[in-house]
């Protein structure tokens, strides 16, 4: 199951290469497309969720996943198989300041979870390389009494048309 998507996101890669050498109808730089803004609530008063809890995305276009924790709990987004199926461009940290957004902090790289801290926020700027259906966004954190958030329902599904 690992491998074939692993090989989905070499032949897409291939594919975008060939394209690119022999230069026919070459795409360009799919990671500095104007990004498309995508939501997700790590948590909410009370309860150990992501809201929503199903994503879907579409191969070749730029997100911008903004993960947010309204909660008093910290929270993780863990998807392993998402992030074979995706190209990431950066993570960011922003913070508002004087009513605008600053960056704090890029990470560049292969990014395989977040964790954000209640009242604050990431962004995680992808694009999918591969279809595919995951469902192991899970939240591991272990709570007081001694269950995971995973445990609690924070589970969800992602979904790569
Ligand atoms: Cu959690």
């Amino acid at each position: 199951m690992r491998s074939g998507r692993m090989t989905a996101a070499v032949l897409a890669a291939l594919i975008a290469t060939v394209a690119t050498v022999s230069g026919a109808r070459a795409a360009g730089d799919l990671s500095r497309q104007d990004p498309i803004e995508i939501k997700v609530e790590l948590g909410k008063p009370g309860a150990h969720v992501f809201v929503p809890n199903r994503l879907r995305f579409e191969t070749g276009k730029l997100y911008k996943l903004v993960l947010t924790n309204p909660s008093n709990d910290p929270h993780y987004f863990t998807s392993h198989a998402f992030t074979q199926l995706i190209f990431t461009r950066k993570v960011q940290v922003t913070q508002m300041r004087d009513g605008k957004p600053v960056t704090l902090a890029e990470f560049k790289g292969a990014i395989r979870e977040i964790e954000v801290y209640p009242g604050h926020s990431a962004e995680w700027w992808f694009v999918p390389v591969a279809t595919g259906r995951v469902t192991d966004l899970e939240c591991g954190i272990r709570g007081a009494d001694g269950k995971t958030h995973k445990e609690h329902g924070m589970i969800g599904e992602i979904v790569i048309e």
